[in-house]
């Protein structure tokens, strides 16, 4: 398959920069973000939710892989199994209480159980997932394409983020979240997923839902989702920073 060229200089520059180290060095955002469509996004602002929407669509993917790359176990990080008490009641219930809550700036307030985010039509996609720790590693996940969710619920022209709210909190109490911008949210390859490799999503990889945005970092992809809550802003949200690594120092913007 042949990719855009914006997209193989985007891989390009993810591998040397891995290959270095520098993953937190700064010039990253700027380098990572001058993709053909950027001035477009620059007015972002301005648009639609539809135009954010189609705009997304046209972009590039990040590359798939075949089913023989899939490494044999997913390499867990971060939580691997979080202790927090209602959390682990909804484990023990095989997470049949469990729901995600949409909420925020949307017309249609929902929440949504396991059983009907399968029913939904579903995506599978095999891709390379980097943590900014230095390792990489190949899996199949199976989801809700986020922007088919957010169709339904119907987000509001104001909404410029999606938060995830996480169930797993960190020593000192602070809770996991993350956000993306709408561009990535509705990117064709960002998935709610609930399936690893063909089985449902191991508590390790954030059973029952998690974050798939394939052109960014691992720290993006918040695992044990509770809520997504849909924002103008998200400086009242945590340290204000739009996710807990961010909070702490990491960059908000982290496409690969
Ligand atoms: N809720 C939650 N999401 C999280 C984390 C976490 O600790 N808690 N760690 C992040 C990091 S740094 C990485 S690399 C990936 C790891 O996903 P995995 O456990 O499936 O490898 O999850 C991300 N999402
Ligand atoms: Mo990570």
């Amino acid at each position: 398959m042949t990719r855009p060229p914006d997209e193989r200089r985007r891989r390009f520059l993810a591998g040397s920069l891995l290959a270095t180290g520098s993953l937190l060095l700064g010039g990253c955002d700027r380098l990572s973000r001058s993709g053909t469509l950027q001035p477009l996004f620059d007015a972002s602002e301005a648009l639609t939710q539809r135009a954010h929407r189609l705009l997304a669509s046209r972009e590039a993917l990040a590359r798939e892989y075949t089913p023989a790359d899939i490494a044999p176990t997913f390499r867990p990080n971060g939580t691997t199994f979080p202790r927090e008490r209602a959390y682990m009641r909804l484990a023990a219930g095989h997470f049949r209480a469990w729901r995600l809550e949409v909420d925020g700036l949307v017309e249609r307030p929902q929440a949504f159980s396991l059983e009907a985010l399968r029913a939904l039509p579903s995506r599978t996609q095999i891709t390379r997932h980097d943590c900014v720790e230095g390792w990489s590693c190949i899996g199949q996940w199976t989801g809700v394409v986020l922007g088919d969710l957010l169709a339904r619920v119907g987000v509001k022209d104001e909404a410029r983020f999606v938060v995830f709210h996480c169930a797993d909190r960190f020593p000192g109490g602070d809770r996991y979240y993350e956000s993306l911008d709408m561009r990535e949210a509705y990117h064709p390859q960002t998935l709610l997923a609930y399936a690893l490799n063909g089985a449902p999503l191991p508590i390790a990889n954030g059973a029952p839902l998690r974050l798939r945005a394939e052109r960014q970092l691992g720290y993006k992809m918040a695992k044990y989702l509770m809520r997504l809550e849909l924002v103008d802003s998200f400086a009242h949200i945590g340290g204000g920073r739009g996710g807990f690594w961010e909070d702490r120092g990491y960059r908000w913007w982290a496409g690969i």
